[in-house]
């Protein structure tokens, strides 16, 4: 009986919000963070936000969450705004792909002034979702509604798809109880985790720093307990020609192949003619992940040449041919006239860099 008590009191105490209040932004239209005028706040200063800058109305109506759970599906969820107990609007956000498997760290805005912008990528450290809701909004991420945030007594709660509340209500009456102004924004003052509550003693105002989009400022407020250590995507190249073995003249046009995966970048080619021991980029430089480049042969003679292909900014994911093959050095300069040889100028420029 003690054991299943204890685990009863557990489950209660673990019990926590998937997803939590940051920030919203309670300057009025015609007011600046901190007061003051566009050059100067009230004690002088340049309060601002962090993606704003300075500029009257803060951004508008806006507000910021952060995903506690990870793997979180927000699909469906409701976001109601209300103006002290009186619900005002209900932000339903969609059933769209972009809400169904949100990293813990992960910040979402809504916002009815800045574009949607759902580029998201936590693993090359884009943490950020920004939806706006309008009306006339394509509705496409959230309710294509208008809706206010306010200084006077403005609140949110979160409820899941089935209605449940997650969150809240959550803003100024519940957690500060009061004094939320006219030139400040809410802000948890804390690092956002599982332990935060509607009524958290971590949610104040500031009348400084406000930050649509990013981790709050007042000293600071650290996500990297919260954010999982993600792996960086499996990158890796393959050559596929030439691979070894084969016999090439100077001058004679090869069509040097490879697969990659994991790649979106460019990637360098180059060859070496010693082995592997060194190497020098092909000319002109290959300027695409195409999977292919018609490398002109050089006039060198070679009986360990290779070719490599890279990353052209993450060097260590390369690749060289298996094995050497050879080039000899072709003096007979008659056979530029064949068909699909390459334009003379091209290679006589080459000829005469070598020669360098
Ligand atoms: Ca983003
Ligand atoms: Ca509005
Ligand atoms: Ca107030
Ligand atoms: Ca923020």
């Amino acid at each position: 009986m003690g054991v299943m008590v204890v685990l009863s009191l557990v489950s209660g105490t673990l019990r926590a919000a998937d997803v939590i209040l940051n920030e919203y932004n309670a300057v009025d239209n015609s007011s600046f963070l901190g007061g003051g005028d566009s050059s100067a706040d009230e004690v002088g200063g340049r309060a601002s936000d962090s993606y704003f800058g300075r500029i009257m109305g803060n951004g508008g109506d806006w507000f910021e969450l952060v995903v506690i759970k990870d793997h979180l599906d927000m699909r469906g969820w409701q976001l109601e705004t209300y103006n002290g107990t009186k619900l005002d609007k209900t932000l339903t956000l969609t059933v769209d792909p972009i809400w169904s498997d949100l990293r813990a760290g992960t910040i979402i805005t809504v916002a009815q002034e800045v574009p949607t912008d759902v580029s998201y990528d936590p693993a090359v450290g884009d943490w950020w979702i920004n939806v706006q809701a309008k009306t006339g909004g394509d509705g496409k991420y959230i309710s294509a509604k208008s809706f206010d945030v306010s200084n006077k007594d403005w609140r949110l709660r979160i409820r899941d798809i089935a209605g449940t509340t997650v969150f809240g209500p959550a803003g100024e009456g519940i957690s500060p109880l009061s004094g939320v102004g006219t030139t400040e924004v809410f802000q948890l003052r804390a690092d956002p985790s599982a332990a935060i509550e509607a009524d958290s003693l971590h949610y104040d105002t500031n009348s400084r720093y406000s930050t649509f989009g990013a981790p709050n400022h007042w000293g600071g407020q650290d996500f990297k307990s919260l954010r999982p250590v993600l792996a960086p995507e499996p990158a890796s190249i393959t050559v596929l020609a030439p691979n070894g073995g084969e016999a090439f003249t100077s001058g004679q046009v090869v069509t040097v192949r490879w697969q990659s995966e994991g790649i979106a970048e460019t990637v360098l080619v180059e060859f070496s003619i010693d082995n592997g021991t060194s190497w020098t980029p092909v000319y002109p430089p290959n300027v695409s992940n195409t999977g292919q480049y018609k490398w002109l042969v050089p006039l060198v003679d070679s009986a360990k040449a290779m070719i490599r292909v890279s990353s052209s900014n993450r060097l260590a994911i390369a690749a060289t041919s298996k094995n050497t093959f050879s080039i000899v050095a072709s003096t007979t300069v008659a056979a530029l006239g064949n068909s699909g040889w390459p334009e003379f100028s091209a290679l006589a420029r080459l000829i005469a860099a070598w020669l360098n």
